[in-house]
Parts: C-alpha cells; sequence; structure tokens
C-alpha cells in the first residue's frame, strides 16, 4: 500500500492532522493500537482554546461542537476559603470554549468515516522504516496480517507511550523530564457542576479543580498520591473531600452523585527535541506532556498539528521543503511556553510534601498577587486562552 502520509495514532492529534490533510487533498492513513470504542472510552480534557476549535471548522468536523459546547470568559482561583474570579475577556480577545476530548476525537472518527478515511485498528507491532530517508514506509501487524505501507512522510501522533518517539536514536534525541509527586484522582459524575465556570483551588488539604462537561455532567479532580489507588476512594470519600478543599460557599452548594468514570493520572512534565527525525515528525504527547493543570495538553497537540499541516500542505502544493525542516524549532518555541505556563499554574496551585514554611509564604504571595494584580491576571489569561500559533 502507497499513501503521502502515514499516520501513527488514532488520538485526537492523529484524526485531526488526518482530516486536515483530507480537506486538501493529501492522501492519508491512519494506525490505531486500540479500537475506535477503547479510544473514545478515554476521559481527558475538557478545555479548548480558539486554535483547536478554528482547526475543528477547517478540518469539517465542529458541527457538533459549535452545537453543543459552550463558552467561558474566565476562570475562578480559590485559597485561603476564599475565592476569585480571573474574566478572561478583560484581558483578551477570546473565551474558552468547554467540549470533552472525548467528543472531540468521536467527531473527528466521525468526520474521517463519513469521507471513507483509511483508518486501521488493532494495529500491531509498528516498525517505522528508513525515516531518514526519501523512502520510509511502515511495517505492522494487523488481525494478524503483516502489512507494508511505503509513504512520504511519516506522523508520529501516538502519544507517550508510542513507538514514534523512541524511533529517534537516543543519542540524536534529548529529554526533558519533571515528575511531579502527585497525581490527580478524577471523576465524571451527572450532576449539576457546583459553579458556571472552572473553579482552581489550593487548600491545605491539597489541589482540587471543579470543571466540567455540560450542564448536568460534571468533571472533579483531587491531587491525590502518586501510589494511590482509586480503590482507595468511595464516592462519599471524593465528594467528603472536595467539600474540604473548596471554599463554603461553594461545598454548600455542592452536588454530589455516583460517579460514572473514576481514573488517576500522574502528573509530569516532558519534552523531546527534536521533534523530527528525517520524514518522521512528532506531534502531541508523542513529543511532549504537562501537567493538565493549565489545560494545555491537547490544545498543544492541536498547535504541532497546525504547524505540520501547514508544512506538508506547503511541501505538496509548492515542492517547498522549508516549514518542514524546520517544524521541530517552531513547535518548539510555543511547547516550551505551554510547559512554563503549566508549570507554574501546578507549582502555584498545588501542596508539595517538601514544602517548607517558606515554601508556603511564597505560594501564598504568589496568590495574593494574582488576586491584587492586573498583569498577573492578564498574563494568566493570556496564556491560559492559548498563545498565538
Ligand atoms: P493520545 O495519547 O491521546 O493518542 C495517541 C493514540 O496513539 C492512542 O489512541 C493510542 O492508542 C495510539 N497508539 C499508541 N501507541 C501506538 C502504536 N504503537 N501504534 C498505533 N497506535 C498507537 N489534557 C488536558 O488538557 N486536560 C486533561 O484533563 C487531561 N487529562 C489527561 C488524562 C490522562 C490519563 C492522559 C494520559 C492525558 C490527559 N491529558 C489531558 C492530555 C491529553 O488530553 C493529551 O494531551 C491528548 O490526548 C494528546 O493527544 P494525542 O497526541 O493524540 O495522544
Ligand atoms: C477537565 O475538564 O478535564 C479539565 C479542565 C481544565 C484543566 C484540566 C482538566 O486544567
Amino acid at each position: 500500500m502507497r499513501v503521502n502520509v502515514a499516520i501513527i495514532g488514532g488520538g485526537p492529534s492523529g484524526l485531526l492532522l488526518a482530516q486536515l490533510l483530507h480537506q486538501s487533498g493529501i492522501d492519508a492513513i491512519v494506525l490505531e493500537r486500540k479500537t475506535r470504542e477503547y479510544v473514545l472510552s478515554r476521559i481527558r480534557a475538557g478545555v479548548l482554546e480558539r486554535g483547536i476549535v478554528d482547526l475543528m471548522v477547517k478540518a469539517g468536523a465542529a458541527d457538533r461542537l459549535q452545537a453543543e459546547s459552550f463558552t467561558h470568559d474566565g476562570t475562578v482561583i480559590a485559597y485561603k476559603g476564599e475565592s476569585f474570579a480571573i474574566p478572561f475577556s478583560k484581558y483578551t480577545a477570546h473565551p474558552v470554549t468547554v467540549y470533552g476530548q472525548t467528543e472531540l476525537t468521536r467527531d473527528l472518527y466521525d468526520a474521517r468515516e463519513a469521507v471513507n478515511g483509511k483508518t486501521l485498528f488493532n494495529v500491531e507491532d509498528v516498525v517505522i522504516n528508513n525515516a531518514k530517508s526519501s523512502s520510509p514506509s511502515i511495517d505492522c501487524i494487523v488481525d494478524g496480517k503483516q502489512v507494508h505501507i511505503d509513504c512520504d512522510y511519516i506522523a508520529g501522533c501516538d502519544g507517550f507511550h508510542g513507538v514514534s518517539r523512541q524511533t529517534i536514536p537516543p543519542e540524536a534525541r534529548r529529554e526533558y523530564e519533571k515528575n511531579y509527586p502527585f497525581g490527580w484522582l478524577g471523576i465524571l459524575s451527572e450532576t449539576k457542576p457546583v459553579h458556571e465556570e472552572l473553579i482552581y483551588a489550593n487548600s491545605d488539604r491539597g489541589f482540587a479543580l471543579c470543571s466540567m462537561r455540560n450542564e448536568r455532567l460534571s468533571r472533579y479532580y483531587l491531587q491525590c498520591d502518586t501510589n494511590d489507588h482509586i480503590d482507595n476512594w468511595s464516592d462519599a470519600q471524593f465528594w467528603d473531600e472536595l467539600k474540604k478543599r473548596i471554599p463554603e460557599k461553594f461545598a454548600d452548594t455542592l452536588e454530589s452523585g455516583p460517579s460514572i468514570e473514576k481514573s488517576i493520572a500522574p502528573l509530569r512534565s516532558f519534552v523531546c527535541e527534536p521533534m523530527q527525525w528525517g520524514r518522521l515528525f512528532l506531534c502531541g504527547d508523542a513529543a511532549h506532556i504537562v501537567p493538565p493543570t493549565g489545560a494545555k495538553g491537547l490544545n498543544t497537540a492541536a498547535s504541532d498539528v497546525h504547524y505540520l499541516f501547514t508544512a506538508l500542505k506547503q511541501w505538496y502544493a509548492e515542492k517547498d521543503h522549508q516549514l518542514l525542516d524546520t517544524y521541530s524549532q517552531t513547535a518548539l518555541k510555543r511547547v516550551w511556553k505551554v510547559e512554563r505556563f503549566s508549570w507554574w499554574m501546578t507549582t502555584m496551585l498545588h501542596r508539595f510534601p517538601d514544602q517548607s514554611d517558606f515554601d508556603l509564604q511564597i505560594q501564598s504571595a504568589e496568590l495574593d498577587f494574582l488576586r491584587e494584580s492586573e498583569s498577573a491576571q492578564a498574563s494568566l489569561a493570556t496564556n491560559y486562552v492559548g498563545l498565538p500559533y
């Protein structure tokens, strides 16, 4: 089989790239290790920057998003039992959009099927061949049969545990990593969100986040130990702890209910440089990871896809390789700014086991400054709604 672009990974990065390429007449295939149902069973991001919404429109996959999502003009920061709002619209031109990654991925799969896009599921033993040559290829096994795919370019959209990043020789890649001493315990419940906007809470018991998917679907997170397990948390224990971590005015009105999903995610910052190796280009979690405190994981996967799609489009339309040659440094410029913001939000809002009294005072001063300073709020808003591509 031969395609222009072979995409490893059928998560949001791979699917968004495939759809954008299709819209420009560039032939692609998506190779996904799992089934569509499995991919859609994952509960992840919930807040979209303007950039990914615009890309979904460009990809022809935004009808449901535009019909069912809603916009948030700000967010709430809570600490010491009090809270304050940060009005994005006072400092930026765009709000954020609330729409679950699961639904966005579902829309992309539906759009791909509508155009009969080639997608292989249950793909195993993916091997990338000759990425540094002008004729790369992929070998893999699908339903027990060997499949060989010749292509012009390969997009590694296979997430943190995929094969793409590992194809870059260890001596040719530099990896930066910071592991946080806590995780996030998240639940989904068919309850009314506690507030119409998100609440990021720093409490002496640890971080909490109150988010949502719609008016009757809430998403909550609690900072937990790295070795914690969902079996240690009954729904009642989760709700009790959440109420202790958010200001009373919210806790008193919190609607609890049975969890329909419960999971724990580790928190890390990670960047792989470079994000390309010959004709292999990494996008999204395959290249970088952020702690979800800044709601940047999915959104930065989208900016990578924008840069790679634009570069591929320039090559196929004008045989100009310049954007492809500079993809990694272009993408990394924005990636590092997002890494900084996500680290800053995480450091400001979480309690660290080794925090000294001095550290706690500094964290408190950071939050006081954010509450009192318009320039500090403008900086948070500018980063949160999404830096320009
Ligand atoms: P993904 O990991 O989503 O997709 C990669 C795909 O490649 C997967 O479907 C995988 O099955 C497939 N794959 C892997 N190896 C393969 C192989 N060898 N061959 C073929 N296919 C292969 N971000 C936020 O902004 N907010 C959040 O709250 C949030 N929560 C998260 C919770 C968890 C547990 C995780 C892991 C991530 C979370 N993220 C969050 C980040 C998340 O949204 C990612 O940024 C986003 O999924 C990135 O999309 P992709 O780059 O497509 O990677
Ligand atoms: C979510 O709704 O899942 C969510 C929202 C904002 C974040 C992280 C996760 O920063």
